[in-house]
């Protein structure tokens, strides 16, 4: 049995750095680890190629070496997993989706032939053992969650490392929080399940022997949803493989904000290579947070958590959403200030978007305030429900908050803000690449040369050479600064209308 796993192609979007990559020479940011992952859950003896169109062309040779194409995708991938879908047809090549898009609009890939939908631990082999007694369904799903002991090691040897800049592992699946608009519980339950120590060890020593050094994301939605297991058993592991290894690699990752109130946990984070995490802050307003059900980050102050988690040693970047229904008109000028004077060099600031599936997605039915399907884009100036804020003025706002905070001024500025506070225990050894070079001189051109706004440019590099890690560090942040800048850019030209028409089959949005 010949098995092409594809991966359609992305759309430029917040997290796609597509406008950052070129200056690495890379192609896609991360790997589609759901694919290598269920790569390894198909039989041994059976030959399996990945095509990952962010990276390689899909060419009808590919397809017509295979048997079966096996397809994941988000939702924002939905315009490039029709084609591939329609050129598979063209070729008569039975197609098996799964992964989110799948699992959240089935009903909208009728040429599919089998919908392995949900975790692929439990449908997947459902489905391999009536494909080969021959009597193989259209759908396979479950409400039921697989302990993580059942995934096997991602088949790394499908993919071209180097093509990518960051390395991807999973060690949780799952969040104990419930926040309204969230579709992760939705997909992976509010029950952490975590993969023994072992497991992850085994990972990292994966990623080693296939040669990876760098840069590695620990995918989980919420890192540090079980403390104690990481405290007491993978954290101490992971210090220890460190250190045997030369430290490799250096970590990212998800969590929530009480991440803040453990000392004790940040330092051994720390000292496990992690120097950056992404936390879903949404709002500074508190009426906002209590709608969302975000309790977690209410009444905390979030100033004070930000400092904390940045002088421990590892970069804030954060989450925020504007449209929540309790958002007055001094949210714009409030959300500038706080991401500005905490020096959160990268905020994902968002419109409030309520995926199919989420108690959000139930309230809007309810109010009668779901206006169309969501792009699966939260940052593409769309949102598929109605706000209580007129609609124009919610996106002038938001265009004027994304468009200030990632001015060559303010972005600037807040580099600096962030270096100041950040205690920087960077012990990852930090190896300089060719690309390393060939990304300053081509930030030298566009960013020092071409780009309105320059001289602060200048002035940061300038100012960074007071320390040789700052050095480094300001030229990533102005080239992350340079695609942040180009994307809300580029969509705003777009417009709403044309950008994900494809969803409109699902039928109505009220189904
Ligand atoms: C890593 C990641 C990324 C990476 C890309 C990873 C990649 N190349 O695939 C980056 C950072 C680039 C990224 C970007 C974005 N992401 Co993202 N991302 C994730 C994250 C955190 C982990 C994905 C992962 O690797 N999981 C681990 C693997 C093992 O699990 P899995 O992929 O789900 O696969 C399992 C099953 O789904 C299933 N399965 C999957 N595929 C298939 C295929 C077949 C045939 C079968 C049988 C089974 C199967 O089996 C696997 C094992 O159980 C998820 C959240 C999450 N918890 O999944 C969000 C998530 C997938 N991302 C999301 C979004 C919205 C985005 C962005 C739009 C954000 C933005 N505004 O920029 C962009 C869009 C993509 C782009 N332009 O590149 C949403 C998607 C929602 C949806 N329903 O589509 C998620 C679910 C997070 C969320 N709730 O908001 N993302
Ligand atoms: S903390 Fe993050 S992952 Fe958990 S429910 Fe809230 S938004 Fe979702």
């Amino acid at each position: 049995m010949n098995i092409l796993l594809v991966n359609p192609e992305s759309p430029n979007t917040f997290w796609s750095l597509k406008n950052a990559l070129y200056f690495v020479s890379k192609k896609a940011m991360l790997p589609p680890l759901g694919l290598l992952t269920i790569a390894s859950m198909l039989p041994e003896d059976w030959n399996k190629k990945l095509i990952d169109l962010n990276t390689t062309a899909l060419t009808d040779e590919h397809l017509a070496w295979a048997d079966y194409v096996f397809l994941t995708a988000m939702v924002v991938q939905k315009r490039s997993a029709d084609q591939i879908i329609a050129r598979c047809r063209q070729l008569d090549k039975p197609v098996v989706a799964g992964g989110p898009l799948v699992t959240a609009f089935p009903e909208a890939f009728p040429q599919v032939d089998h919908l392995v939908m949900n975790e692929a631990e439990l449908t997947l082999p459902a489905f391999l053992k009536d494909l080969q007694a021959g009597r193989a369904q259209p759908f396979y799903y479950t409400h039921d969650r697989p302990a993580l002991e059942r995934t096997p090691l991602p088949m790394w040897s499908l993919i071209d490392m180097k093509k990518y800049a960051l390395m991807s592992i999973q060690y949780s699946r799952g969040c104990p929080f419930d926040c309204e608009f969230c579709d992760v519980t939705t997909l992976f339950g509010r029950q952490i399940r975590v993969k023994r120590k072992d497991h992850v060890i085994g990972e990292l020593d994966a990623l080693y022997r296939q040669g990876w050094r760098g840069d590695v994301f620990f995918v989980d939605d919420n890192f540090i949803g079980k403390k104690d297991g990481l405290k007491q058993d993978l954290l101490p592991a992971m210090i220890e493989w460190m250190e045997r290894n030369g430290r490799p690699f250096a970590f990212n990752t998800q969590a929530s904000i009480n991440l803040a109130d453990d000392d004790e946990l940040m330092r051994l984070m720390v000292r496990a290579g992690f120097d950056c995490v992404f936390i879903g802050i949404e709002s500074n307003n508190d009426d906002s947070l209590a709608e969302c059900n975000k309790l977690q980050n209410k009444g905390r102050d979030l100033h004070a958590c930000v400092s904390r988690i940045q002088r421990a040693g590892m970069q804030v970047q954060a989450g925020f959403i504007l449209g929540f229904d309790h958002d007055q008109p001094c949210v714009f000028d409030r959300m500038i200030q706080f991401i500005q004077t905490n020096g959160i060099v990268t905020a994902m600031v968002g419109l409030l978007n309520a995926p199919r599936g989420t108690r959000l997605y139930q309230r809007m039915l309810r109010e009668n305030r779901i206006a169309r399907l969501s792009s699966g884009d939260n940052t593409d100036y769309s949102t598929n429900i109605i706000p209580r804020m007129d609609f124009e003025k919610l996106v002038a706002g938001y265009y004027r908050v994304v468009s200030t905070i990632y001015s060559p001024k303010y972005h600037s500025q807040r580099i600096k803000i962030f270096l100041r506070n950040f205690n920087l225990k960077r012990q990852t050894v930090c190896r300089f690449r060719r690309w390393d070079l060939l990304a300053f001189l081509r930030s030298v051109w566009h960013i020092g040369i071409c780009e309105k706004g320059r001289v602060y440019y200048w002035r940061l590099l300038f100012w960074s050479l007071r320390n040789p890690h700052y050095f480094r560090m300001a030229v990533t942040f102005s080239i992350y600064g340079f695609h942040f800048r180009k994307t809300f850019e580029q969509m705003r030209q777009r417009g709403t209308t044309e950008r994900h028409p494809a969803l409109e089959h699902c039928g109505p949005a009220v189904s």
